[in-house]
């Protein structure tokens, strides 16, 4: 060991926090310094709930089931609708049982069926044999995720090809907000409104009035995330693989971005000037399409693995599709394939080798009698504690001593989101053979932030932040071991052809300019 590395290391380890040291003594009155000041843009109280979720189940379900297509043309008979053994209980069960924490059903989708028995259309389960016309999926899929405590998120397709008036501003918004409002006021709680920009190639010119839908949705549900791919409260990353951006903000400026007319970079990665707080999401099938098809199978459960890694890992929420077959079940290999997902997220997370370390840090703010700031607070779970260093230091950096030589490979970071997002680079060494070696090094932290990297067998952690856009806040860094993965495919994970890269109609690019309130679409 060389003599700055013990002089360091004698140094950090005198400042660790041990119980016995976070008493404040008696005789000292000294006022506590309060917390610093959060940095905005900050997420609202619904934002930072639906981030905490993680994870949420994708039901893409309707006529395409049944007629094994993606893109239903809205010509299909509504008598093809009949599953027989349909059972959104089991949905909500497989959810609750693989950690999902919402459930977002396409209650309608491009080919304009709709899933409850809506008012202002025959285009339903209404006029289908099931249930003899009297079922209402949406209902009870609501009752469902209420038993099993899940969020229920709605998906409501913009580009309608069956509806008559598709096209027309007027009656197409006046049809859309009906049907919204059906929605958004008769299944009790609804977390979130998944939209999109899609629509096929030589479709009608529409114009859709977003501003008045994000304001009427709002105003009916207060709580409700809506998703585009310009927000307003989470954004889509930009491709269906599920593989966000290494450095990926939450800060955004939605006034850069417009819905069907998405920037892929500026959208994967976010915006570190961004003004609004518009977190990222990423959705992606377990399947190779988003309906079932009888033809197709589930992905590994080490491709949804490294999914996990590549969105949760990379501050995103993921939004994971497992669709329900023509029965109306989630099928038993797209079952096993989540339970084998869920075993080894337990594997490797439900161990964590920093559980009991010693923690220091090159500086606290307000000193360690303060037990607010303290670094061992990046050892309790969650973002509400964390550690901050003292104002104006560019020493940014956490020591862990975990007590004896451990191996692991992946490090779990977490910014208290609450306050704002702030890491820019950060990096982690292990103290082996006398020198600290880097093992890890990324740029964004946000919400969770998950490095792998080759096993390591150390006793020393240095966490160092690099560069941040204000005193640096962290609430939790884990020390785990993955022995599924490989590190050849993560470090080199980038964006995979999605499925309407491939096939099918094709994504229609709209150019959108601004007129007053609502945002016009023109195809180019
Ligand atoms: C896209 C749609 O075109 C796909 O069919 C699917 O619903 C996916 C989640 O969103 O925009």
């Amino acid at each position: 060991m060389t003599r700055s590395a013990i002089s360091t290391l004698t140094f950090f380890l005198s400042l660790s926090s041990s119980a016995a040291e976070l008493t404040k003594p008696s005789s000292q009155n000294t006022p506590w310094i309060p917390p610093p000041l959060p940095l905005p843009p900050l997420p609202s109280a619904s934002q930072l709930k639906w981030q905490q979720g993680e994870m949420a189940m994708f039901l893409h379900f309707g006529p395409n089931t049944f007629t094994d297509s993606e893109w239903g043309s809205g010509q299909a008979d509504p008598s093809i609708f009949f599953p027989t053994n349909l059972d959104p209980r089991q949905w909500a069960a497989v959810a609750s049982a693989a950690g999902f924490s919402r459930l977002v059903l396409t209650a309608k989708h491009h080919d304009g069926f709709c899933l409850w028995p809506s008012t202002y259309t025959n285009y339903s389960v209404r006029s289908s044999p099931w249930r003899s016309g009297e079922g209402d999926v949406v209902a009870i899929l609501a009752a469902a995720a209420r038993e099993f405590s899940l969020g229920l998120g709605l998906y409501l397709s913009p580009w309608d090809r069956h509806e008559p008036c598709y096209g027309k501003t007027l009656e197409y918004n006046e049809y859309f907000l009906g049907q919204m409002t059906e929605l958004l006021t008769c299944y009790g709680d609804i977390q979130e409104v998944w939209l999109d920009g899609a629509k096929g190639k030589d479709e009608k010119d529409m114009v859709y009035l977003f501003d008045s839908w994000f304001e009427l949705i709002h105003q009916l549900q207060p709580g409700a995330i809506i998703f585009s791919d310009a927000g307003p409260d989470s954004r889509w990353i930009g491709d269906e693989d599920a593989v966000a951006g290494t450095t990926c903000w939450s800060l955004f400026n939605k006034s850069s971005a417009a819905i069907g007319d998405t920037k892929f970079e500026y959208s994967l990665k976010g915006d570190p000037h961004g003004h609004d707080w518009v977190a990222p999401e990423c959705d992606v099938s377990i399947r190779r399409g988003w309906f079932w098809h009888s033809s197709e199978h589930p992905k590994s459960p080490l491709a949804l693995l490294e999914i996990y890694y590549t969105s949760v890992g990379r501050n995103c929420l993921l939004i994971l599709n497992v669709p329900p077959n023509s029965l109306g079940l989630v099928s038993d290999e797209d079952i096993q394939v989540l339970q084998n997902f869920t075993a080894m997220r337990h594997t490797i997370f439900s161990h964590n080798f920093a559980e009991d370390a010693i923690v220091s840090a090159g500086s606290t703010r307000g000193g360690l009698y303060d037990p607010r700031f303290i670094p061992s607070n990046v050892i309790q779970e969650g973002i509400h504690s964390y550690w901050a260093p003292e104002e104006c230091q560019t020493n940014w950096t956490l020591i862990l001593d975990l007590r004896k030589s451990v191996s692991f490979n992946v490090l779990l970071a977490q910014e208290p989101i609450q306050m704002g997002q702030r890491v820019m680079e950060f990096h982690a060494d292990v103290f082996i053979e006398g020198e600290w070696r880097m093992v890890a090094n990324g740029t964004t932290i946000g919400y969770k932030r998950l490095l792998l990297f080759p096993v390591e067998k150390a006793q020393l952690l240095r966490f160092v932040i690099d560069k941040s856009r204000a005193d640096p806040l962290i609430s939790y860094l884990g020390l785990y071991f993955d022995p599924f993965s490989t590190t050849r495919n993560l470090l080199n994970a980038s964006r995979r052809p999605s499925f309407n890269d491939t096939g099918g109609i094709g994504l229609m690019r709209l150019n959108t300019t601004s007129s007053n309130r609502s945002l016009v679409f023109r195809s180019l």
